[in-house]
């Protein structure tokens, strides 16, 4: 079986961040270790949460693992609160990076052309350079401009700039890249990526949703990664974790209790578990 060490927050209540890579990760056949780098009483978008940093316990967990010989067959971050926290996680990368297993990246810092509460700019320059030790990488278009240090284009882009993005991340020192929530074509919304090695580009898309929700960045990445656990090459995989989105999304429209600040993710578990049986 293979086992995945996932670094984020866990945000008690709010459906984001660990409680949702946990639960997606193992449902997928895929032994799910976890490095919280922070608590908080809910995700940021609620107001008054509480927040208890956890950075100053990220290096004895990982000496600890070192000693015991504990490996990774991927390695995924997601939402990570600070500089130190970023720098601490390169150095967890180096001691775990072997010649057989991915990093993912997934730099949750902002959306829809802003960072979210307690990001900067400077943040994100070094986000930036954490994504340039991993193999696959997960911004959406508004992470990704944060990080090459260009405007945010809104929805006035074309294949073409897309694609240089796509190569101007990979750049940063990642073989592949892939962007989040692009569109061409209106009512359709989707992923585009690139392989630097092969110098391949591949896109997928769904229908666009009339409803957009929090949290569903980290189920996609979640369903990512266990997808590319489960031999999926990187086009299917995030296909896998487009198409569980969507159904997620249908599930929580539908459901007249469903709550403001995340989907019904658990719902569309046995879609997804159908989705990765080949
Ligand atoms: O869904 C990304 C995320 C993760 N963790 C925390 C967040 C957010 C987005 O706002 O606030 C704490």
């Amino acid at each position: 079986m293979k086992r995945v060490v996932t670094i984020q927050d866990i945000s008690c209540v709010g459906k984001c961040s660990l409680t949702v890579a946990l639960p997606i990760i193992s449902a997928m056949g895929v032994e799910t270790s976890v490095i919280p780098t922070a608590v908080l009483s809910t995700h940021t978008m609620f107001k008054n949460f509480t927040f208890r940093d956890l950075t100053q316990d990220i290096v004895p967990i990982c000496e600890h693992w070192k000693n015991e010989g504990i490996t990774f067959d991927a390695i995924y971050t997601g939402y990570l609160g600070s500089k130190e926290q970023l720098i601490i996680v390169s150095d967890m990368f180096d001691k775990f990076k072997t010649d057989n297993n991915l990093i993912i990246v997934d730099p949750v810092m902002a959306d829809n052309g802003k960072l979210y509460p307690g990001f900067t700019e400077e943040f994100a320059k070094d986000m930036a350079k954490l994504c340039g030790k991993a193999d696959i990488i997960l911004p959406n278009l508004t992470e990704a401009s944060f990080m090459l240090g260009v405007d945010y284009v809104g929805n006035n882009y074309d294949r073409d700039y897309i694609k240089n993005m796509l190569v101007q991340l990979t750049n940063l020192g990642c073989r592949k890249s892939a962007i989040t929530g692009v569109s061409f074509e209106e009512g359709k919304v989707g992923i585009m990526g690139y392989d630097s090695l092969t110098k391949e580009y591949f896109e997928y898309y769904n229908e666009l949703q009339p409803v957009s929700y929090h949290g569903t960045g980290d189920i996609f990445a979640s369903a990512v990664v266990g997808a590319l656990m489960n031999d999926f090459d990187l086009l299917n995989s995030l296909r896998i974790g487009a198409d569980y989105v969507v159904s997620c999304i249908k599930n929580t429209m539908n459901d007249n209790n469903s709550r403001w600040y995340g989907v019904n993710f658990e719902k569309s578990i046995p879609e997804l578990i159908e989705m990765i049986k080949k």
